[in-house]
């Protein structure tokens, strides 16, 4: 059952395609209150009620027990106590003794989620703004939950099968030999490799839409050679639109008025890469239609695939806050600085940075209105990539394009992926990355990954390996580091051979994880669960934080800790354990219900597979469109029969339907051997474990 509620007038968001049926009745579950501080909703919770939700956030799959705060931020430093992260995916899904229900909290400004944080058994959510839409699901299962939410905000992005390929990147990539030399070292040593990212270093001066004639001379050549090779470029575009007459893109925004502007009309000026920028104002469609066209500019040399920054916006300084900044610090060198000063004089310059009082100076046109920035905060983002996502399908219609964001709100997931943003090469890391992974697909997002091996830090090379045996299960798989961090291109390292393996696993799997990725995506199922999802009669799987669901079929449980040779595994129910060294090299253990200690050593990772269901696995391939998706593996263990439903198509078709990309695997046990069959496969059933 869907009910929304209306409190004041709560601006548009654009997060559900559907219209919910309004309520007026009080709603269930919480207390309303208003006040100064805006709107609060507080529930009382039970002593063994969990929270699920919020997508991007750092800490628990659960949420309860902390303080979040929906504010998109360019927070790099993801530390366990960050209240805000770059996206607001306000969603909350409420497990307890009765029946779960999710409350969607539809508000563009800063919502903050107290989860049990100040008082233990009390929940709260607080619209800052004072108006407030929520939609209230109630379904008997959280899976179910999810798919109705899922149905209101409509279908996820969809990105281009090469898109799934092994992506590598790093700030600092810049000249067209650097890109050349990466592919070149990966081809060479049989590293699988689909695209290379260009950071802002691709750019001149950091403007938008240039790019460095020196460094990159020709650069429709050098996406003609890479795309022989099969190797697609993704440029990276930013938000702020550099401040420099002869600009084109600065003077036609400013010709049209495109940009966001102080109370008094004139054009906000924030600083960012470029230096003093301006923000075009993505909440109006025309300026959307202009910036997105200007994406045409690189896809006409070429390029197919776009990853957008700083959409927060991240704001490095403003006018107002570097004219303060200036006057503290005059007053401040006149005097002795005690320490007191000199901890001021630091909280002076460090506070510059994405200030509160920034974000309440500037204005955009929305919905008819002259609206305050930070009300509307947590959209902007997303509408630069919805930009971004038209302008692109303008282009080509009948094809889709890789497109990624940074910030996002709940609705930007119909637009583009995200991933999780500047994490650090750290081991807890890989398990934020995967506690990342469920709560996204809740929310919609299922394009997403995070920076594998670390962004900023110096990575190790068994933090790298252990962290790719996560990537391979994530749709987005792309290595990528900060500007002055330790190399971290696979072939840097002793270990390459064993990471190269691993890739191998991913490209092979491709067949199984593309068609859970398209089925998941045309139908609102989650790719990742927890496993209190599925199993919610098992009362060991409720609190599980560190194994996920994955598909329809499969369960993961990397290794995250540094030295370790192995891990604590619960089986929820018997389930053949693949243990891959590569493609080629792994082994079938069938296992037992339970609790379990798996070896595990470097060079090798874990896959689950339920009993009684098969997948497919390819021989494999260097890039996406080498892999076979008819020449096909099973793995599985089978008393009986099993079918798997087997989604493929061409892997650019901008409205597939999922009716006509089905097929479906049969695989049954006669005379003691598997054998299998499938309409314009081959199959092969050798691998199936009979018993
Ligand atoms: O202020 O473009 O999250 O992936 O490498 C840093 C440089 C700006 C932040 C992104 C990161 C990217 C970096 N950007």
């Amino acid at each position: 059952m869907i009910r929304r509620f209306d409190y004041g007038t709560p601006l548009p968001t654009d997060a559900l395609v559907k219209e919910a049926p309004l309520c007026t009745e009080a709603i269930p579950f919480f207390e309303v209150t208003a006040g100064e501080g805006g709107i609060t909703f507080t529930h009382r919770l039970g002593k063994d009620d969990l929270i699920y939700g919020l997508g991007e956030t750092v800490r628990g799959i659960n949420k309860r027990g902390h303080l979040y705060r929906s504010w998109n931020s360019d927070e790099f430093s993801h530390h366990e106590d960050k209240q805000s992260l770059y996206a607001s995916h306000n969603l909350l899904i409420f497990s307890g003794d009765g029946k779960p229900f999710g409350v969607f909290f539809d508000d563009p400004g800063e919502v903050v989620f107290d989860l049990g944080y100040t008082r233990a058994d009390t929940a709260s959510v607080t619209g800052v703004n004072g108006d407030m839409r929520v939609i209230l699901i109630e379904e008997d299962s959280l899976n179910a939950i999810v798919r109705v939410f899922r149905g209101l905000i409509g279908q996820s992005y969809l990105p281009p099968k090469w898109a799934f390929g092994y992506i590598q990147s790093r700030w600092g990539y810049a000249a067209d030999s650097e890109v050349r030399a990466i592919v070149q070292e990966h081809r060479s040593r049989h590293i699988p490799l689909d695209g290379v990212c260009m950071d802002i270093d691709y750019m001149v001066d950091y403007k938008d839409f240039s790019w460095n004639e020196q460094s990159f001379p020709d650069l429709a050549g050098l996406c003609s050679d890479m795309k022989k090779d099969h190797i697609r470029l993704i440029p990276i575009i930013d938000a702020g639109v550099k401040q420099q007459d002869g600009y084109e893109v600065c003077d036609e925004g400013l010709r049209n008025g495109y940009f966001c502007t102080y109370e008094n009309g004139e054009p906000f000026v924030g600083a960012v890469w470029p230096g003093r920028s301006y923000f075009p104002d993505f909440f109006r469609p025309e300026v959307r239609q202009w910036f997105g066209r200007k994406y045409h500019k690189l896809m006409d040399a070429g390029v197919e695939g776009f990853w957008n920054d700083m959409n927060e916006p991240a704001l490095f300084y403003s006018e107002a806050g570097l004219a303060e900044a200036r006057q503290e610090l005059t007053r401040l060198m006149d005097m002795n600085l005690g320490l007191d000063a000199f901890f001021h004089l630091k909280d002076v310059l460090m506070g510059m940075q994405n200030k509160r009082e920034d974000y309440e100076s500037f204005y955009h046109r929305y919905a008819g209105q002259k609206v305050r920035h930070d009300r509307v905060h947590n959209l902007y983002g997303g509408f630069m990539t919805r930009a971004a996502a038209e302008g692109l399908a303008e282009y080509e219609p009948e094809k889709r394009h890789l497109l990624f964001s940074r910030a996002s709100y709940v609705g930007a997931h119909r637009w583009g992926g995200v991933w999780q943003g500047d994490n650090t090469s750290w081991w807890s890391h890989i398990l934020m990355n995967l506690k990342m992974l469920p709560s996204l697909n809740m929310c919609g997002f299922l394009y997403t990954g995070a920076d594998l091996g670390g962004f900023s830090g110096n990575t190790t090379e068994d933090l790298l390996l252990r962290w790719l045996q996560l990537g391979i299960f994530t749709p987005l798989m792309r290595n990528h580091s900060a500007l002055g961090t330790r190399e971290q291109e696979i072939y840097r390292f002793g270990m390459q051979e064993d990471m190269r393996k691993v890739l191998t696993v991913r490209y092979a799997l491709l067949p199984y994880l593309y068609s859970e990725f398209m089925k998941c995506a045309l139908t609102g199922d989650s790719m990742f669960r927890p496993l209190a999802f599925d199993y919610p009669q098992d009362p060991a799987c409720l609190r599980i934080e560190d194994q996920l669901m994955l598909g329809g079929e499969c369960m993961i449980a990397p290794v995250y800790e540094q030295n370790a040779r192995g891990r604590n595994v619960y089986l929820p129910e018997d389930m053949l354990l693949v243990r891959f060294r590569s493609a080629e090299d792994y082994c079938l253990i069938p296992m037992e219900k339970g609790r379990h200690w798996i070896d595990l050593d470097l060079n090798e990772l874990p896959l689950f597979i339920r009993k009684g269901c098969v997948i497919p696995m390819s021989r494999g391939g260097e890039w996406v469109e080498a892999v076979d998706f008819t020449d096909l593996t099973l793995l599985g263990w089978l008393e009986g029969e099993a079918s798997y439903a087997f989604y493929n198509d061409d892997g650019m078709d901008a409205a597939p339907v999922l009716e006509k990309g089905l097929q479906t695997i049969r695989c049954k046990v006669e005379g003691g051997k598997a054998i299998a069959a499938g309409e314009g496969l081959r199959l092969d059933a050798s691998k199936v474990i009979v018993g």
